[in-house]
């Protein structure tokens, strides 16, 4: 379903999915005016200039899975851009795709829990394709797939391409989770020996990444050498690993 201006694609997916669209159930908007991270944190939406998209899905996995969901999302996009459109792409645990360090693609994968299982999920991915500059706050962090290789790519034109990949990782996630985390690693340069500081709730926590665990978390290790196993929290990179 295609919409000309939505205040945020996820919402309006929530809202059907709520109300029983079936899986697969694809929302596009030209723009979006509330486009949203994760922890409402906003998400740049100009008109045209990127792809805001949000998927019905209906896994049948339990809530502690769901981590592979966005991981599978993340792997999805970076093949599309790395294999597509030559635009060498990482992944940042664990929803952020980078292009020349910059972030040129967010996910949000939003989920309604009855029980243990997921009743629906809705996934949210906002691409930059067009954008020459963004606004004052992103500016040092953000890029575009336009700046990034001098290809002027439609957000209709670029959809096909991703929905295929999506397709095919998504129902690794049910049949064959661990091979969605063996490709999420090879294409994430923060996936192993990588220092990082990991910002949680928690608070901060410093050292050296060790791979993904099964459910998706992400395996430091302290400079004290205690492992532990990080569920959700903001990663950043303290020196090349
Ligand atoms: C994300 O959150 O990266 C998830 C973004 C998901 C957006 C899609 S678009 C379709 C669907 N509908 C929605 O309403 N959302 C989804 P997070 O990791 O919290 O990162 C948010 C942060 O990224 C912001 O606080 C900014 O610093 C930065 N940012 C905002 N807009 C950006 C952009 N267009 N490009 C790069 N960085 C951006």
């Amino acid at each position: 379903m295609r919409y000309d201006c939505l205040a945020s694609t996820n919402d309006l997916a929530k809202e059907m999915a709520a109300s029983g669209a079936s899986e697969g159930v694809a929302l596009l908007a030209r723009e979006q005016t509330a486009g949203r991270g994760r922890l409402n944190r906003s998400w740049s939406s100009p008109p045209g200039e990127g792809l805001y998209l949000s998927l019905i899905l209906r896994p049948q996995i339990k809530v502690a899975e769901s981590t592979v969901l966005t991981l599978a999302a993340a792997v999805a996009v970076a093949e599309t851009l790395t294999l597509d459109y030559q635009v060498a792409a990482d992944i940042k645990w664990p929803n952020d795709i980078l292009a020349g360090n910059r972030k040129i693609c967010g996910i949000l994968v939003e989920s309604s829990i009855e029980q243990d299982s997921l009743q629906y999920a809705v996934l949210g991915i906002g691409v930059n394709l067009k954008q020459r500059e963004f606004p004052p706050e992103i500016t040092e962090t953000a890029t575009s797939l336009f700046l990034e290789s001098g290809q002027m790519i439609e957000p209709e034109e670029f959809l096909p391409h991703l929905l295929e990949r999506i397709e095919t990782w998504y129902r690794l996630v049910t049949s064959a989770p661990a091979a969605v985390i063996a490709r999420w690693q090879a294409l994430s340069s923060f996936a192993r020996d990588c220092q990082v500081s990991v910002s949680s709730r928690e608070g901060v926590l410093v050292g050296t990444t060790r791979g993904l665990r099964p459910t998706g978390a992400l395996l430091i290790e302290l400079e004290d050498g205690q492992l532990r196993e990080i569920v959700s929290g903001e990663v950043r990179r303290v020196c090349k690993g």
